[in-house]
């Protein structure tokens, strides 16, 4: 049986921060399609990410940030002025999802090293982590920043190493994005997906080694 992880880290957007709690505390301004432009924005964000980082072009993922909820308010009519501005800065201080703190603390008492890696630009993950209160449960909030290149580039999952000083296979990488997965399942992570919204499985040559519905099934 392999060794317990010397570390565990964990992808931002989706994995810690609910990306969909700002239009969820906004929905009066957002509208009658709220959820759907909570998706689109979503959806183009990551996008936008892989588009520049295939061509090579470093870009700050808050601009992406912007430039997609542009996107999806362009698309989706029905929302009240104001929304945009709010949205943005609710972004900056998205709700972490309720098991985090406990699970960030119990894994530290276990002896173990706690991480974000994430696209977040450096301002983004330090405002998340403030806004959450999660300052003093992790050893570093590692941004991709770092590499001038979203993941999944392995230079972004390499960044890890150089942080931490632990290699790849003493590193268990949580996501609740499959397409995360798959970039560290290739880097040589240990991986666990965080299923949180019961999705179909796929990159099924790049599979996690765990499967779960919430950061509780880590202890
Ligand atoms: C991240 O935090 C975008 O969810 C992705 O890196």
């Amino acid at each position: 049986m392999p060794a317990s992880p010397k570390a565990y880290v964990f992808d931002a957007y989706g994995t810690l921060f609910d990306v969909h709690a700002a239009v969820r505390r906004h929905a009066d301004l957002a509208g009658p399609q709220a959820v759907r432009i909570s998706e689109i924005w979503r959806n183009k964000q990551l996008e936008y990410s892989w588009t520049l980082s295939l061509m090579g072009q470093r870009t700050d993922f808050w601009r992406i940030t912007c430039d997609s909820l542009d996107f999806a308010l362009a698309a989706v009519p029905g929302w009240a002025p104001g929304a945009r501005d709010a949205l943005l800065d609710a972004y900056r201080k998205l709700d972490c999802y309720e098991e985090v703190p406990a699970v960030l603390k119990a894994l530290r008492e276990r002896g173990a090293r706690t991480a974000i890696l994430s696209n977040g630009s450096r301002r983004m993950l330090d405002d998340a982590v403030a806004a959450a209160g999660l300052g003093d449960l992790l050893d570093a909030a590692i941004s991709a920043d770092d590499a001038g290149v979203f993941k999944t580039s392995p230079r972004v999952y390499a960044l890890v190493e150089q942080v931490l000083g632990i290699p790849p296979a003493q590193v268990s990488f949580q996501s609740s994005n499959r397409w995360d997965i798959a970039g560290a399942a290739a880097f040589g992570f240990r991986c666990a997906w965080i299923n949180r919204t019961g999705q179909p499985d796929e990159y099924g040559d790049l599979a996690p080694q765990a499967v779960l519905r919430d950061l509780n099934g880590l202890l």
